[in-house]
């Protein structure tokens, strides 16, 4: 079957309100046409994230009825480290509540100012935790990711030229560890092959530099190192993330997205001494390490959604999911980020609009108008999260990819729904040229996108009142 259906059946259902134009024409203007800003309840289809939104399984549900809430030594706990170290295989595991928390105890008590971290895209909050620590944070991907039409299987790999290059102008002390994101995120949710991994680790042997994995969608990328490295093509899922995990010396991980969990995360790593430090830190900033800022049943429901994501029929669905709504809108012409990632489509917004430059906010634009128009929220990824300032010129350092991701919830959306995107995006695409720019009016310093407000260049296209 091309595009399997659901492995499963919906036990609770939870409605979703229509809405009108005009209220969402209202919402936006309230927002400052940040959909970040927009009320979750206004949303019909919600494609802004796949982080913390999937839906738990009943055994998952179950899981919370046995959440042992003692402060120090609760048994999920100890049921999670036993389930992170038969995946992941490093000694240490320290909960966190999520992702970017790891992150932030990782890069603290490794990364000194001026130091370097490759890694091959930094996701948003890897680069800001980075960056917050003084040091750079380097994209080394190979080229082809960032051509969008370029249809390779494993886009999200390392470039090791570039990789090699960078060591030897840094130096290998200024270099604490190399990160590697599976699958690679803001490089359109690409998997990194199992041979750029080996060979990663073989090169940084040689320079003794500690590699991490960003391992939010770990188990989407090895069933692509199943589907498209022919030695995997019988060998498990399970099986292929024990042996990726090997390679590597530990991960920081945001349970969000392949911990099929609402909230939680963790890190892993085999160093004593790193997990000793980092762990003081969890003390002071998070909680007793064995809760690291969650509750008991939150570590439970994380222990049994990872060993649920590692089933080749839900992944085999999941992955198809995406495929389908990328297939659907290649059909009708849109252009998208090729090949489809694992967790998101990925529109190319440049692309579709290109009578609107760089500077006006193509990809904001794009998402202001599907969500105006079809009530489908999806995030801009390029110039408002990604463009720099010019230290010289104090202009804007646009990416070179300017998307609008349409991230697909693990579990949510039935195919109709899904296919109700597809439809509405090509319908927009028919009128692409009535969509204009947006102009900037406030950032903050940090992580823009979450709070920038906007105003539109040539007020709304009048189209007629729709609910959706
Ligand atoms: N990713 C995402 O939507 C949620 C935040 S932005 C809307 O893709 C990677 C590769 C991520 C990621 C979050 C984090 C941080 C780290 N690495 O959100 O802190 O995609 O759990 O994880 C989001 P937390």
């Amino acid at each position: 079957m091309k595009f399997p259906s659901e492995p499963f059946k919906i036990k609770v259902v939870e409605p979703i309100r229509r809405t009108t134009r005009e209220e969402r024409d209202t919402r936006l203007r309230i927002a400052g046409y940040n959909l970040f800003q927009v009320p979750a309840e206004s949303v019909y289809v919600d494609l802004l994230t796949d982080s913390g939104t999937a839906a738990m399984s009943d055994r998952q549900w179950a899981g919370l009825m046995l959440g042992d809430e003692s402060y120090a030594g609760s048994r999920n706990y100890y049921h999670l480290e036993e389930t992170v170290r038969s995946i992941f295989g490093y000694k240490h595991v320290i909960p966190t509540h999520q992702g970017r928390m790891a992150e932030n105890l990782l890069f603290s008590t490794i990364v000194k100012p001026g130091m370097c971290v490759p890694n091959n895209i930094h996701f948003d909050t890897t680069r800001a935790n980075v960056e917050h620590q003084g040091a750079e944070a380097l994209d080394v991907v190979v080229r082809e990711a960032y051509d969008p039409r370029c249809d390779l299987p494993f886009k999200g790999n390392i470039d090791l030229p570039r990789l090699e290059e960078t060591i030897n102008r840094a130096g290998p002390d200024k270099i604490p560890l190399v990160m590697m994101t599976i699958t690679n995120n803001s490089g359109g949710g690409q998997p990194v092959s199992m041979d750029n991994i080996r060979r990663t680790r073989g090169l940084l042997d040689h320079y003794h530099i500690p590699l991490f994995f960003d391992a939010c969608r770990f188990a989407e990328n090895c069933f692509f190192i199943k589907e498209r490295e022919p030695e995997y093509a019988h060998t498990s899922i399970l099986d292929i993330a024990r042996e990726l995990f090997s390679y590597g010396d530990g991960c920081t991980m945001s349970a969000k997205k392949d911990g099929l969990v609402n909230i939680g995360g963790f890190l892993s790593l085999n160093d004593g001494q790193w997990a000793q430090d980092i762990t003081n830190m969890l003390i002071l900033v998070e909680g007793f390490p064995t809760y690291g800022g969650l509750a008991g049943r939150d570590l439970e429901a994380m222990a049994r959604g990872l060993e649920e994501v590692l089933d080749e029929e839900y992944l085999r669905f999941r992955i198809g999911q995406v495929r389908y709504l990328g297939e659907l809108l290649e059909g009708g012409g849109v252009p998208i980020l090729k090949p489809v990632g694992g967790h998101a489509v990925y529109l190319n917004a440049k692309e579709f609009l290109p009578h609107i430059p760089q500077s006006e906010f193509p990809g904001q634009a794009l998402a202001v108008a599907l969500y105006r128009d079809f009530g489908i929220r999806g995030v801009e990824i390029g110039t408002l999260m990604f463009g720099k300032k010019d230290p010289v010129t104090g202009g804007t350092i646009h990416p070179e990819l300017e998307m609008v991701r349409l991230a697909v919830p693990r579990r949510v959306y039935t195919n109709m729904q899904i296919t109700y995107v597809a439809e509405s995006i090509i319908e927009l695409y028919r009128r692409r040229e009535l969509i204009h720019g947006l102009a900037l009016i406030h950032e903050a310093p940090m992580l823009r996108h979450f709070t920038a407000r906007f105003e539109e260049l040539q007020g709304s296209p009048s189209l007629e009142p729709m609910t959706v």
